[in-house]
């Protein structure tokens, strides 16, 4: 990379102050999904954020998250949208139906609305394996996609009203002279 060009990252902050939440939450497997939720209210409320800036939605099944989380997010009130589920590998084909379809889901659903989401739908061989997860062993992945929501939301801001001023450094005139390159400089 040459050294003079130092671009500047556009990056998201971890302070929640001034943004709003959305949460979808399964009640499936709620032994995990209620210690997810824990999870991710702890990082929201450590940054600021208070109960007026968290819309809570709570859906039977991991299944039903990616529809409720695409209304949330059409509804263009909110700056990220947290996306809790469990789903437990069980005897049939079912898992890998429900598993598959909630992260296509989630996706499709943030794509289309431009409304970024975290996919905190912990897809598990074992119920020891998600308790690991779900605040023991392997931490807390709702803790993470708290943060996650935060940085995004405040990222996605920046970059909107980095958008709003983009007509203008289009339109702005260059300061210095344009470079030309080597192959018409020697044309000339
Ligand atoms: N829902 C889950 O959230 N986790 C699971 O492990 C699960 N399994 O394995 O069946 C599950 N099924 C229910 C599904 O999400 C829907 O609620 C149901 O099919 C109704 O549409």
């Amino acid at each position: 990379m040459p050294d003079k060009l130092k671009p500047k990252p556009v990056e998201g902050g971890l302070n929640a102050a001034g943004l709003a939440f959305g949460i979808v939450v399964s009640r499936f497997n709620s032994f995990i999904t209620d210690r997810l939720l824990a999870g991710s209210l702890d990082a929201l409320s450590r940054a600021g954020a208070g109960e007026s800036q968290i819309k809570l939605v709570r859906v039977p099944g991991a299944f039903e998250v990616p529809v409720a989380a695409k209304k949330l997010g059409e509804s263009q009130q909110l700056d990220a949208i947290i996306c809790i589920g469990c789903v437990l590998r069980g005897e049939t084909l079912h898992y890998e139906l429900v598993a598959n379809e909630v992260a296509r889901g989630v996706q499709l659903a943030q794509m289309d609305t431009g409304v970024p989401m975290m996919f905190c739908v912990l897809a598990c061989d074992t119920l020891e394996q998600a308790i690991d997860r779900a605040g023991l062993k392997s931490g807390n992945k709702g803790f993470e996609a708290g943060l996650a929501a935060i940085e995004m939301a405040s990222l996605s801001r920046k970059l909107r009203s980095d958008a709003q001023r983009a007509s203008f450094v289009a339109s702005k005139p260059a300061t210095s002279k344009p470079v030309k390159s080597k192959r018409n400089a020697r044309r000339r």
